[in-house]
């Protein structure tokens, strides 16, 4: 059995709609990152670097002890291993995936996050950084979409490359970018958002946030000016 420790955000979506998709039985352990669940002994046991998503296979295949897991993009690794889908099993298939996986880990994502900082929760409007993270995402969007110009998922067939991108293309229009001026990837969103597993992945824990919003004083203390020193183990 999957045991997720999640939140509703995009990096926790990516595993839900991955679950919802291969159809491994999970549970779920709410990590409410906006009340400090992140910094609780417990979690940072299985994930190091005070983030959700991570998970524990109580039955990993090789018989062994619970495999803890943290970072999204491990973990949709691990869940195509495990089932068998959404990344193929010969090495150009494989590669293609990964390279793409990879690409969102390093690139889509963090730039997206930066960006979503900078012009929706930083309460100090840098013209400079929302110009350069502006930029930048504008520029991914744009690889993306050229990419899917040539292939109707990024890596050939839909994997688990789609599933990382996908949540942070679905915050387009909170990151200030259109799709329009960006056919082929509203083309691919599209095709995604019609899945019925990738819907359900978006739906679970949506009800959590009422008793713990994304973003309120609270959350902003807990979530902003994170060092060393203050997020040290005691
Ligand atoms: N690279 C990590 C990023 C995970 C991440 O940034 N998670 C955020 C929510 S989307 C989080 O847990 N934030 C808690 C915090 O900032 O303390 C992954 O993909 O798993």
């Amino acid at each position: 059995m999957i045991e997720l420790h999640y939140w509703p955000t995009p990096n926790g979506w990516k595993i839900t709609i991955m679950l919802e998709e291969c159809g491994l039985p999970y549970s779920l352990v709410p990590v409410r990152i906006g009340r400090g669940d992140q910094f609780k002994p417990e979690f940072l046991k299985i994930s190091p670097n005070n983030r959700m998503p991570a998970m524990i296979d109580t039955a990993p295949a090789n018989g062994g002890a619970p495999l803890a897991i943290f970072e999204s993009g491990a973990i949709l690794m691990y869940l195509a291993e495990k089932s068998g889908q959404f990344m193929p099993s010969d090495i150009t298939g494989r590669y293609g995936v990964i390279q793409w996986l990879m690409w969102q880990m390093s690139a889509l994502g963090p730039i997206g996050g930066q960006n979503g900082h900078f012009k929706l929760y930083a309460k100090e409007k840098i013209p400079y950084a929302i110009e350069r993270f502006g930029n930048e995402i504008d520029r991914l969007y744009g690889v993306m979409d050229r990419r899917l110009g040539e292939v109707e998922f990024l890596a050939g067939d839909y994997s688990i490359a789609d599933m990382a991108c996908f949540p942070w293309i679905m915050t387009h229009k909170a990151q200030g970018i259109t799709l329009d001026v960006f056919p082929n990837l509203k083309r691919w969103f599209a095709t995604l958002r019609a899945r019925e597993a990738l819907q359900r992945g978006l739906a679970v824990g949506k009800d959590w946030k009422r008793d713990s919003p994304a973003m309120d004083e609270e959350a902003r203390k807990v979530l902003f000016g994170q060092t060393a020193a203050n997020t040290a183990r005691q």
